[in-house]
């Protein structure tokens, strides 16, 4: 393998800094805490690192507010740390990917101090978008757009002007038809090269560019006023070019459900890859199951670009919770409170969802926690702090159920996250028995499970990302009974997953290297299970 490729067959582990593992005893997560933790990350054995926004914040948005991007927040450590950081995980053989929030900073941020104090009109409101209110004072936000956390995206000034942010108010949009926007954050992707980051993720990529008239939004605009517009294509064509001086590989966040738009941006001069979200938000069922991969598979095809497979990030419902409920797709618009969930049913099915996505060809993203089977967490109402919740004047859950500190030791207080004080967000009750030293020897865990299996598809070459397979678009699929999804890689390894209520036999003359769960007395494969197989 070439160190160019590594990305095309990479596991990555998301790391969430703030709820990872506190190294100073303060309730927050921090770089110390990665840093002690790291021979864990080995054993586990993923390749990548990608840590969420690390940089100066007042934390509105869990740090997807920067207040400066060439310096960690004080909370998270120092740069000093974090280059320390980068260098440590490397010599254990392991990637850093970093997080880049180009579509907004925080209101904090330097640039937006300079635009309040600006007069409306002046070069520093350049830089973002002002404009005027409509109705007869200016009282009328300038167009109809709904931020992605509710309500207008537009806040008013004593000086009668509005800017846009698209998320919460803490952040402000950044103008991305102004030049020092762009040489801003090319300068900022040199800095974090120079300092030894192999990957950038790319956040809310498909969202920078917007109709300069910034019209009201018509269903079904083409072009839409802010969504996938085509100035983003030349912008990541010379994010591009900086990129390929340091042998840096992206990962954009493009959420697209239209996989040709999608695929768009995964062209050799754009982007190496980009999230799958389209296999994240499946239901549990084989015949969608099967059209979400073929359809990754074959819109990646036509650009060489290795797929992606994820399960869980930051921003949506924990696996095992998402699983063991009765709707097992995951939408955003879908969130209430208090949807009942089997847990068992979850945990049975995450367990063989980990086995499917570590068996097809392309990267993997795992999400911090994952690997622990932890369960969306049900936060008090006056404890959740993110802002998707506090927008909606508290009727969407928002997303703090899923980045609740982890529990790393049973018998500690506040199951050995770090914290003398109280962690940042209330651990639930059930932690304890999630904590990584408690599933460590424990042959049924969700831990072992995860390290057996990364631990197979490291030593097993067959399991590898090839050009035929992740460009060439097809996954070689074996006839296999309703309900089950059945498929071969090279070398003669083969995965099956069963989502049908009943057992099925395994094929023919194969020998089992591992199962997501106890085949049955008489060697069938239960439902809800999966296997990996050697022909
Ligand atoms: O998310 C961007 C994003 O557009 C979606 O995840 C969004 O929450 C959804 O489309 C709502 O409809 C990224 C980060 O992952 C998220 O944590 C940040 O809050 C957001 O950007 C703003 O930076």
């Amino acid at each position: 393998e070439t160190t160019a490729s590594w990305w095309r067959d990479a596991v990555i582990y998301q790391i969430y800094v703030r709820s990872f593992a506190d190294g100073d005893g303060d309730g927050t997560g921090d770089l110390a805490g990665v840093r002690a933790r790291l021979p864990y990350l080995v054993e586990l054995g993923v390749d990548a690192l990608w840590f969420t926004p690390w940089y100066l914040s007042p934390l509105a948005d869990g740090g997807y507010d920067v207040a400066d991007y060439r310096s960690i927040d004080p909370a998270f450590g120092t740069l000093a740390e974090a280059e320390k950081l980068i260098a440590e995980a490397r010599e254990l053989g392991i990637r850093t990917i970093i997080d880049i929030v180009p579509n907004h900073v925080s209101d904090r941020h330097s640039w937006f101090r300079a635009a309040l104090a600006a007069a409306p009109g002046s070069p520093e409101r350049d830089l973002f978008h002002f404009r005027p209110g409509r109705g007869e004072h200016g009282e009328i936000p300038p167009n109809d757009w709904v931020s992605e956390f509710g309500g207008t995206p537009w806040t008013r000034l004593d000086d009668g002007q509005w800017y846009l942010h698209l998320f919460a108010p803490e952040q402000p949009d950044l103008n991305w038809a102004h030049p020092a926007v762009r040489q801003e954050h090319e300068d900022v992707l040199r800095f974090w090269f120079e300092r030894g980051v192999a990957g950038v993720r790319i956040d809310s990529a498909a969202l920078l560019a917007k109709d300069p008239a910034l019209p009201d939004f018509t269903e079904g605009a083409d072009p839409h006023p802010y969504v996938d517009r085509d100035e983003l294509h030349d912008i990541y064509r010379s994010w591009r070019a900086v990129a390929d001086e340091y042998d840096g590989v992206f990962v954009g966040e493009v959420w697209l459900p239209d996989s040709e738009r999608f695929a768009r941006y995964l062209r050799p001069d754009e982007l190496h890859t980009a999230f799958n979200f389209n296999f994240l938000a499946c239901p549990w069922d084989a015949g969608l199951l099967r059209s979400a991969i073929d359809d990754t598979l074959a819109e990646h095809a036509p650009v060489g670009a290795p797929a992606t497979w994820v399960l869980c990030n930051h921003d949506v419902t924990r696996t095992v919770t998402r699983y063991g409920r009765e709707d097992t797709g995951f939408d955003f618009a879908a969130k209430v409170f208090g949807t009942p969930t089997d847990l068992e049913l979850g945990t049975r099915r995450a367990r063989a969802a980990a086995l499917l996505s570590l068996a097809l060809p392309g990267a993997v993203y795992l999400y911090q926690g994952e690997e622990l089977g932890l369960p969306e967490a049900d936060i008090p109402r006056d404890r959740i702090q993110d802002p998707m919740h506090l927008r909606s004047g508290g009727v969407d859950p928002g997303r703090d159920g899923c980045r609740v500190p982890l529990p790393w030791s049973a018998g500690e207080p506040y199951a050995g996250f770090g914290s003398t004080a109280e962690p940042w967000l209330p651990q639930p009750q059930s932690w304890p028995s999630y904590a990584a030293d408690a599933q460590s020897g424990d042959a049924s865990s969700m831990l072992t499970l995860y390290r057996e299996a990364l631990r197979l598809r490291r030593g097993e070459p067959g399991f590898a990302a090839t050009v035929e397979e992740t460009s060439g678009g097809r996954l070689n699929w074996l006839p296999s009974a309703p309900g089950v999804l059945a498929f071969a890689r090279t070398d003669g390894l083969v995965c099956v997953v069963n989502l049908s209520d009943g057992a099925v036999e395994l094929p023919d003359h194969t020998e089992v290297l591992l199962t997501s769960g106890p085949l049955d007395g008489s060697g069938l494969l239960p439902g809800d299970t999966a296997a990996w197989l050697r022909r």
